[in-house]
């Protein structure tokens, strides 16, 4: 499948020549898609109904790494960071999650201030840049403890990037707060992001959004937010210059359709972030050429269509002020240990296949996310070749999910990320949370300007 030249004799980690051969697409109803692909128009969901229902797995694949490879080059993008789930005791029982306790049951936990710090400081000492802070709804702990815990991390670690709570928790916060109303959600939401970012708050999780569809919810985790305010969220952290991601959590009883139809609202929703930020085709109205560029002139009756994909458009810049999703997370539901686990969850196919449409369905989003942990390493490697940009970091610890046993530790080098990263024919480029390059030297860290 993969052709590679000339190895350095044993030297595994050293960057080798890579050709991708994956061969002609074989069937044809795939090659008006990456035609629409390369002229940079979005893909209806019909399109994605294609691509999901092709035979020819290895078509879509290759479609979506001509996407990648034009947006990202060979770069594959790692962290070093940390997941520190600060409790896992919940007001909800959602039939998906197998993470969640009641007050009383035993593994039940909340981590203290003390044990909290130390992790940060953990952290830091091996080099993490971001730490990724979800819970659950937690039924007793006070509004002021959120603010407070992102404090306390500070105190010690100043200099790591706090990516905490996600739309389901921040929903949480408005109503134990007392700033939650049904009829203006987003002023509440707006408070308590405001104050989070205040104490340290740098970016939101892509977390909570499961499948945008009110049959599953009603059906899977009913009494969770819905798309609605899940959204609201996330268009609130943007205007207030916050950088989120999100996530879809497919595989257990939602239709292809119902998938694509959450990715057709991600992308509406990324369009207005961006047309808030002033990225528009301007040049397109300026001179008639294709291409999107920024442009500091927003104009605010703006609405449409902003793809990132064709020839000639460029991404947002990180170091341009945030306020728009970076990537989008395909999870992989784990059936093990929750309510549905008679269903037998995703094959490697259909997560190879939903990584590659992420990638073409989402034309305005920057990366994609092949999460190790869920995706395995090795599952990653095959999906940086399809459409994914990044594989999210070290980790450490990761109590939502556990592949193929019990243990909470599930922890990589960055030697182990690069190497992965390398024998799948990219570079390795360790970034930040906003998706800078960091650069090292000795135990200090700044990012490229
Ligand atoms: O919101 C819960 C999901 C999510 C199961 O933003 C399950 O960079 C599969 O959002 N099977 C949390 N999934 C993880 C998450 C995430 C992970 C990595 C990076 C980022 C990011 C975000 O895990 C939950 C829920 O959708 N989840 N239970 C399960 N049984």
């Amino acid at each position: 499948m993969i052709s590679t030249t000339t190895l350095p004799a044993g030297a595994s980690t050293e960057p080798r020549p890579f050709t991708m051969t994956r061969g002609p697409i074989r069937d044809a109803a795939l090659e008006p898609i990456r035609e629409k692909v390369r002229r940079g128009q979005r893909l209806s969901l019909e399109d994605g109904m294609t691509l999901y229902e092709t035979p020819d797995v290895w078509g879509v694949c290759e479609i979506a790494d001509g996407v990648r490879r034009r947006m990202h080059a060979d770069t594959a993008y790692y962290n070093i960071n940390r997941h520190l789930n600060y409790s896992n005791i919940c007001a909800l029982s959602c039939k998906f999650c197998e993470f969640f306790r009641k007050k009383d049951d035993a593994g039940a936990y909340t981590k203290t201030t003390e044990q909290i710090q130390a992790e940060a400081l953990a952290g830091v000492n091996n080099g993490a840049t971001e730490m990724h802070i979800v819970g659950e709804l937690h039924p007793y702990l006070p509004w002021d403890a959120y603010p407070q815990m992102l404090r306390d991390i500070h105190e010690v670690a100043p200099d790591l990037h706090l990516k905490a709570f996600t739309a389901v928790e921040i929903v949480h916060l408005a109503k134990i707060a007392k700033r939650y109303k049904k009829d203006d959600r987003r002023t509440g939401i707006r408070w308590v992001l405001s104050e989070l970012k205040a104490a340290g708050l740098g970016s939101l999780p892509g977390g909570g959004a499961e499948v945008f569809d009110d049959r599953v919810h009603d059906e899977a985790y009913k009494g969770k937010i819905r798309s609605d305010a899940w959204l609201d969220v996330h268009t609130v952290a943007h205007e207030l210059g916050l950088n989120t991601n999100c996530t879809i959590l497919y595989g257990h009883i939602e239709q292809r359709r119902e998938r694509l139809v959450h990715m057709d609202m991600l992308r509406r929703a990324q369009d207005l972030a961006l047309a808030r930020k002033g990225y528009m085709p301007t040049r397109a109205r300026r001179d008639g050429e294709e291409t999107t560029e920024w442009d500091s002139a927003v104009d605010p009756d703006w609405a449409g269509e902003i793809s990132l994909h064709g020839e000639g458009a460029t991404l947002p810049t990180p170091d341009a002020k945030g306020g728009y999703f970076q990537t989008i997370i395909p999870l992989p539901f784990f059936p093990d240990g929750s309510e549905l686990e008679h269903l037998p969850g995703p094959s490697g196919l259909e997560n190879l296949r939903t990584i590659a449409i992420s990638r073409l369905m989402l034309d305005n989003f920057p990366h994609v996310k092949a999460f190790w942990i869920m995706q395995t390493l090795a599952m990653a490697q095959l999906m940086l070749q399809s459409g994914a940009d990044d594989i999210d970091g070290t980790v450490v610890w990761y109590d939502i999910t556990k592949l193929g046993g019990s243990s909470t530790h599930q922890e990589v080098t960055t030697w182990s990320l690069c190497k992965a990263i390398r024998e799948a024919g990219f570079t390795p480029v360790e970034r930040d949370t906003l998706y800078r390059k960091v650069v090292r030297d000795g135990k200090s860290w700044s990012v490229e300007a």
